[in-house]
């Protein structure tokens, strides 16, 4: 392998655009050497000022090119299964931006295929797992310095909902972050899924109903409520408060930094998650860039997308019927146990 990881993006939407420019500008050990997308032009216009990277339409050419050696998938999550199943059947590094796949049904499927390969390709982008204080959380709660976890409360606020959202992607799209933080903080699997939809704002469009309230629980009985509010307008607010048997501990909600100015306090809220997120991407990226460099992975794994994908499922199910509904998982596989 080269000293510099020759990595091919497939799809140059906001994620895929944003990550480009992560690996050629601020990632050690990377290049990006190809980009790949249905629209020529958009594919063109992301690899403009990256020096020797191609552009492709079609996914296998872009993989079979020997230069190859990583594949980072930003497509919509639709379309992850085929590409999924391309890049492992070359046995290359994988790095997938949420969700694995939309359903439990075909995350199944492609960890079946890593499996059978018999080592992890597949590292899913889960990036709360690598902001500073969801890490420092985890580690708290893992010392057991506050007594046991007992209860997660979390905001989840985005300014407005892109074109074509709909309810259920309230939780295939925002909500499964919460399922994802709330398998890593607590270590556990998440049992049931609960959805209550209250009054609505008027400024979610027709068919959404908006704010929701989710609630989960973790198979030892950690209760974790999640507001998902999509149409928030103020701005993008990510926050957790984690209650402990001897404390409470709060994180995100803040950029930071305060300012006492003309009679006011206060600070400013971020417009969205590629701002709120932007140093916890670059450590994602950064630590699967050195793990492929050594031949790994390091991170969520496909259990984790099938997991938070079986989640999903749940919630959605919970959100059409009002009902209390249990997320049912195959057995975890050997491969999965493993660090
Ligand atoms: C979006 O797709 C994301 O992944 C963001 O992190 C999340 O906050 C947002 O609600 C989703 O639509």
């Amino acid at each position: 392998m080269s000293r510099n990881l020759s990595v091919v993006v497939i799809g140059a939407g906001r994620m895929g655009l944003d990550h480009i420019q992560r690996l050629a500008r601020r990632t050690h050990g990377a290049e990006v050497s190809a980009v790949v997308d249905i629209d020529a032009d958009r594919a063109a216009a992301a690899v403009a000022g990256i020096p020797g990277a191609a552009v492709f339409s079609d996914i296998d050419a872009a993989l079979d090119d020997p230069h190859t050696e990583a594949v980072l998938i930003a497509t919509p999550g639709f379309l992850h299964e085929e590409a999924l199943h391309a890049a492992l059947a070359r046995d290359i590094p994988v790095l997938c931006e949420k969700p694995l796949t939309p359903d439990p049904a075909s995350a199944w499927r492609v960890l079946q295929a890593e499996e059978k390969l018999g080592r992890k390709r597949i590292q899913v982008g889960f990036m709360r797992r690598y902001d500073a204080e969801y890490a420092h959380l985890a580690e708290l709660i893992r010392s057991g310095e506050l007594g046991e976890l007992l209860m997660l409360h979390h905001q989840h606020r985005n300014p407005a909902t892109p074109p074509g959202f709909s309810n259920e992607m309230l939780i295939n799209d925002s909500v499964v972050h919460e399922f994802d933080a709330v398998r890593f903080l607590t270590g556990e699997e998440i049992a049931s899924v609960q959805v209550r939809r209250g009054k609505s704002t008027r400024n979610a469009p027709a068919g959404i109903n908006d704010p929701q309230q989710v609630l989960l629980e973790t198979a030892s009985g950690v209760l974790a409520d999640v507001e998902i509010y999509g149409n928030a307008q103020y701005g993008y607010e990510v926050g957790t408060q984690a209650v402990f048997e001897q404390g409470v501990v709060r994180i995100g909600n803040d950029a930071g930094p305060y300012l006492s100015a003309r009679g006011r306090w206060g600070g400013s809220v971020l417009p969205g998650f590629t701002e709120r997120f932007s140093a916890a991407y670059d450590r994602e990226i950064q630590t699967w860039v050195d793990a492929a460099l050594q031949g790994g992975t390091d991170g969520p794994s496909a259990w984790d997308g099938y997991a938070a994908a079986a989640c999903c499922e749940a919630g959605v199910e919970a959100q059409r019927t009002g009902r209390t509904v249990a997320v049912e998982l195959h057995e975890k596989p050997l491969l999965y146990h493993q660090g």
